[in-house]
C-alpha cells in the first residue's frame, strides 16, 4: 500500500538520532567524559543501571547504519556531534581522532546521497565543563562557540546547515530543575540560567555559522497547551505553562524578548542572569525552526503552591509504550498557532523529531499509524499556510532512551543489543514507500 501526503515540492525526508543514544565507544580515540557518562553511574539514575557505554555501537557500525538510511531513500540525516569527542575537556585544541569520526560519517552520507544535518549539542556536555559550572555558568556559552568553530572548520566544506541545540527546554527542566536527566541538578535556581545560557550559546554560534555562509536551525520541543476547562483559573494556568514550555525559548529567538513570567514571580532579567544586549545576541535570524513534536499538554490550576499550574491527563486517546498520548492533530494545531503567534517572524519549519515508542515487535502497525497520522496533520498545516520544509522521524533505530534505558524502542529498525543485529521493522518499509511515492509524485 502506498500512502501519499500532500506536502510541498522539495520537501525533505529524514531520520534523527543523537550521539550518546547510539554511538557507544565512550573511551575510544580520546573521547572525554560527558555529563551522561557520569550521570549513568549514579545508582538509580537510569532504569536497570544502563548507560550509553555501548548503545548501538554506531561508532563502529556507522557504515551499516548509513546503508539502512540509503535503503530508506532519505534526503537528510539528523545526528548529533559529541562535544567530548571533539574537545575532551570542553576547551582547547580539537582532538583530531574525534573529529575524524564525523568526517568519515559525513563522507559516507554524501556518498549515499544523504545530506548531513548535525546537531551541535544534544545534552552531552563535557564533564569538566560541568565541574566548572556547566550551563548555569555564562562561560559555557563562550565555550560552545569555540567548539562550534572547531567543528565548522573541519566539516563546514560539506555540511550546509546546522542545528545548534536540541530541546533547551527539556534539558533545562529534566537536567537542572528536576534532576531526572544529566547533570542531575534538582535546583530551580540553576534552571533558568541553564536555559538562558544555552540560548546565548546558540546565538553566538549561530552568528559565527551564518557569517561563514551556513544555514542555522535550532530544535525546540514544543507542545500545544490545552486548558483542562474554560475556567479562568485553568486558562491562566495554561497560559503560564505555555510561557514556560514554548515561549521561554521561541520568544527570545524570534522576537528578541522573554515572555511575561510574572506568574513565576520573575521579571524580564530572569532573576538576574540576562544582561543588557543578550537578547539581541540570541535573536540572530534563523534559516529554519526545528520542531520536535510528541504530544499536547493539558494544564489545570495549581494544586500545590510551588508552581502556577498542574498537569492533567489527556483522556480517551491511544498511548505509546511510554504512556505518551497520541494526538496527531496536535501537530497541525501547534504549527498553525505558531504561524498565528509569530506571523512573518516565523522562519520555515522542519519537523526535527516525531515518533513513538513501542514494544520490541517487528510488526509495528502502531508506529505506521502514528507516522501516517502525523504526516497527514503536517500536510494539513501546510494547506493552512504553514511553510513546512521537512520531516525527520525519531528515530532510525532503537537506542538508549536516556533515563528509560533500553526499554523504550523508538526505531524504524529493531536493535538486538546482545548481538547488535539490526532488523528493519514494518514501519521501515512503510516509511521508504511513503518517501518514494512523494519523490516520484
Ligand atoms: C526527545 N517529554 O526528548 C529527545 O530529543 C530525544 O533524544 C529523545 O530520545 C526523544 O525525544 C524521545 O524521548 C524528550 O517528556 C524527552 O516531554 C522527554 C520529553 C520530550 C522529549
Amino acid at each position: 500500500m502506498v500512502t501519499r501526503f500532500d506536502l510541498p515540492a522539495g520537501f525533505r525526508w529524514g531520520v534523527s538520532t543523537a550521539a550518546y543514544q547510539i554511538e557507544g565507544a565512550v573511551d575510544e580515540d580520546g573521547r572525554g567524559r560527558s555529563v551522561w557518562d557520569a550521570f549513568c553511574e549514579r545508582p538509580g539514575a537510569v532504569k536497570d543501571g544502563e548507560s550509553g557505554r555501548i548503545a548501538c555501537d554506531h561508532y563502529h557500525r556507522y557504515g551499516e547504519d548509513v546503508e539502512l538510511m540509503r535503503g530508506l531513500g532519505l534526503d537528510g540525516y539528523r545526528f548529533s556531534i559529541a562535544w567530548p569527542r571533539v574537545q575532551p575537556t570542553g576547551r582547547g585544541a580539537a582532538n583530531p581522532a574525534g573529529l575524524a569520526f564525523y568526517d568519515r560519517l559525513v563522507d559516507e552520507l554524501l556518498a549515499a546521497g544523504i545530506t548531513p544535518l548535525p546537531t551541535l549539542f544534544h545534552w552531552d556536555l563535557p564533564q569538566e565543563l560541568e565541574e566548572g559550572g556547566g550551563w548555569p555558568a555564562r562561560d559555557t556559552a563562550h565555550r560552545f562557540v569555540e567548539y562550534t568553530e572547531l567543528v565548522a572548520d573541519r566539516l563546514g566544506d560539506r555540511v550546509p546547515a546546522w542545528i545548534t541545540l536540541n530541546e533547551p527546554f527539556v534539558h533545562m527542566v529534566f537536567g537542572y530543575a528536576l534532576g531526572i536527566h544529566a547533570p542531575g541538578h534538582a535546583m530551580m535556581l540553576d534552571a533558568l540560567p541553564a536555559g538562558h545560557h544555552q540560548l546565548l550559546g546558540h546565538g553566538l554560534a549561530a552568528a559565527l555559522l551564518r557569517e561563514r555562509g551556513h544555514q542555522v536551525l535550532i530544535a525546540n520541543n514544543l507542545t500545544p497547551v490545552w486548558a483542562a476547562t474554560d475556567s479562568p483559573a485553568d486558562l491562566a494556568a495554561a497560559e503560564a505553562y505555555d510561557a514556560l514550555h514554548n515561549r521561554l525559548f521561541t520568544d527570545p529567538l524570534l522576537l528578541a524578548r522573554y515572555p511575561d513570567l510574572s506568574a513565576y514571580g520573575l521579571a524580564e532579567d530572569l532573576g538576574g542572569c540576562v544582561r543588557p544586549g543578550d537578547l539581541d545576541l540570541i535573536a540572530v535570524p534563523l534559516d529554519g525552526l526545528g520542531v520536535n513534536y510528541y504530544n499536547p499538554t493539558r494544564i489545570a490550576a495549581p494544586t500545590d503552591p510551588g508552581l502556577p499550574f498542574t498537569e492533567a491527563e489527556i483522556e480517551n486517546v491511544p498511548r505509546t509504550a511510554f504512556g505518551w498520548p497520541v494526538v496527531p492533530d496536535g501537530l497541525r494545531e501547534l504549527l498553525v498557532n505558531l504561524r498565528a503567534r509569530y506571523g512573518d517572524a516565523l522562519p520555515p519549519i522542519t519537523i526535527t523529531e516525531n515518533g513513538c515508542s513501542t514494544d520490541a515487535t517487528l510488526d509495528d502497525r502502531f508506529r505506521i499509524d502514528y507516522l501516517s497520522g502525523h504526516l497527514t496533520a503536517l500536510a494539513q498545516a501546510h494547506a493552512q499556510g504553514v511553510d513546512v520544509r521537512g520531516y525527520f522521524t525519531w528515530s532510525l533505530m532503537d537506542n538508549f532512551e536516556w533515563a528509560e534505558g533500553y526499554e523504550q524502542r523508538f526505531g524504524l529498525v529493531h536493535v538486538d543489543y546482545a548481538t547488535q543485529r539490526r532488523t528493519p521493522k514494518a514501519s521501515y518499509a512503510w516509511y521508504r514507500d511513503a518517501i518514494s511515492s512523494h519523490h516520484v509524485g
